[in-house]
C-alpha cells in the first residue's frame, strides 16, 4: 500500500477513534502490513508535522494535526457525493485555476478539487492578482462538468459565494455578506474572491472552474499596500486562527450540497440564498462595465445572475459584469 492511503486510513481511524487511541493492531489489521510497517507509517506521519503519542497496551492517540492542507488529511473526514471525491494537493503552483484548467482539458473528472498552500500567480478577474502567500490561507479550484448551458455558467459563482459564507459562519459564527459578483465581505472588508472560468463550444459547456480565494489567517504586514478596496482576513476579524483543513471540509460539503441542489432544482434556491446575504438592494451604485460607467439603484438580481439597475430615467438595465461601487449619501 502507498504511503498517502495508508495515512489517509491511519488518519481516518484516529478521527473514528471514541477515546483517541486506535491501537497498532487495528492500524496493522486496516493496512493488512505487519506492526513495524504500522510503526514507520506513524513516522512518516510525525515527520510531516503530526504529533502523535504513543502509549504501551493502549495504541496511539493524535495530539495535534499540523496546519497542512494534505489530501489524506482531507478525504479522511469527508463524506460529500460529487465534490472533492478526487483532491490533489501542491505546495506552490501558479494559479489553482490553471492546474484545475489543464486538468480539464486532460479530461479531468467532474468534483476534482486541486488546492496549493501558496500560488506564484494567483489570478483575480480581468487579469488581476490575487496575494497568495503560503501558510495562512485557502487557494483552492473545483473542476466541474455541469450539463448546463454556457450562458447559465455564471449562476455558478453565486453558489461558491454561498458555500463560502456558509463555511465562514460555521468557523466563527460571523455572518459574511456578498458583493455582487464575486466579492466575499467580513466586517464591510474582503476577505474572499471567486474567479470561475469555463470551456466551452456554442451550446455546450466542456468545463468550468470554479477557484475561491479565503483570507483565513493571514496578517496585516502580509497584505499589499495598494489594494482596490480594504481587505481582511478571518484571523484578523475574530482574533481567532482557522484550521485550514476543517475549513476546507466544510467548504466542500456546503459546495457538494449547494451543487446538488442546483443540478437537480435549477438556480432558483441559490440565488435566493446568495440575495439574502446581498445589502446591494435598494443602494445606488455605479457600475465599472469597462466599455461605460453605469449609475442607478439596484432593485434585484436576474435569474441569470444579472445586477438589475433602474437607473435615472426610470429605464432598468440589466448588468451581467462590472465593478459595483456603492455612491454614499442617496
Ligand atoms: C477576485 O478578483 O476577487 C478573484 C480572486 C480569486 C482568487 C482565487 S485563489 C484560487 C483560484 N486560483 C486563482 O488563480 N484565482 C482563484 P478581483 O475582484 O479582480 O480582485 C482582485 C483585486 O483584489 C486585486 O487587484 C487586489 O486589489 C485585491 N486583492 C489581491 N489579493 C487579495 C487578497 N488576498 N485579499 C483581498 N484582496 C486582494
Amino acid at each position: 500500500m502507498n504511503s498517502p492511503h495508508a495515512r489517509e486510513i491511519i488518519l481516518r481511524l484516529f478521527q473514528q477513534a471514541d477515546d483517541g487511541f486506535v491501537s497498532g493492531a487495528l492500524i496493522s489489521r486496516e493496512l493488512g502490513v505487519s506492526r513495524s510497517a504500522v510503526w514507520k507509517q506513524i513516522e512518516g506521519l510525525r515527520h510531516l508535522g503530526y504529533s502523535i503519542q504513543a502509549v504501551p497496551s493502549r495504541g496511539y492517540r493524535l495530539v495535534d494535526s499540523p496546519d497542512i492542507l494534505m489530501a489524506e488529511e482531507l478525504h479522511a473526514g469527508l463524506d460529500t457525493e460529487r465534490i472533492g471525491r478526487k483532491i490533489l494537493c501542491r505546495e506552490a503552483v501558479d494559479s489553482t485555476n490553471r492546474w484545475a484548467y489543464a486538468l480539464g482539458e486532460q479530461g479531468g473528472e467532474d468534483g476534482t478539487v486541486v488546492i496549493a498552500d501558496r500560488q506564484d500567480a494567483g489570478k483575480g478577474r480581468m487579469g488581476r492578482s490575487w496575494e497568495s502567500p503560503s501558510g495562512v490561507n485557502l487557494y483552492l479550484s473545483v473542476l466541474l462538468r455541469p450539463s448546463i448551458l454556457p450562458w447559465d455558467a455564471p449562476q455558478l459563482t453565486f453558489l461558491s459565494a454561498v458555500a463560502v459564507c456558509r463555511a465562514i459562519a460555521e468557523t466563527c459564527g460571523m455572518m459574511a455578506r456578498v458583493k455582487w459578483p464575486n466579492d466575499i465581505l467580513l466586517n464591510g472588508r474582503k476577505v474572499a474572491g471567486l474567479l470561475n472560468e469555463m470551456s466551452s463550444e456554442t451550446d455546450r459547456i466542456r468545463f468550468v472552474v470554479l477557484g475561491i480565494g479565503v483570507n483565513l489567517n493571514m496578517s496585516a504586514e502580509q497584505f499589499p499596500a495598494d489594494l482596490r478596496y480594504p481587505a481582511t482576513s478571518v484571523l484578523l476579524e475574530t482574533g481567532k486562527a482557522v484550521p485550514r483543513a476543517e475549513f476546507v471540509r466544510m467548504l466542500l460539503r456546503h459546495l457538494d450540497q449547494l451543487y446538488l441542489t442546483y443540478l437537480e432544482h435549477g438556480s432558483g434556491s441559490v440565488m435566493a440564498a446568495w440575495a439574502e446575504l446581498s445589502d446591494l438592494v435598494g443602494r445606488h451604485v455605479e457600475v465599472d462595465c469597462q466599455s461605460k460607467i453605469v449609475a442607478g439603484r439596484v432593485v434585484g438580481f436576474g435569474e441569470d445572475g444579472a445586477l438589475l439597475l433602474e437607473c435615472a430615467d426610470g429605464r432598468r438595465e440589466p448588468i451581467l459584469a462590472g465593478d459595483v461601487r456603492i455612491v454614499e449619501g442617496q
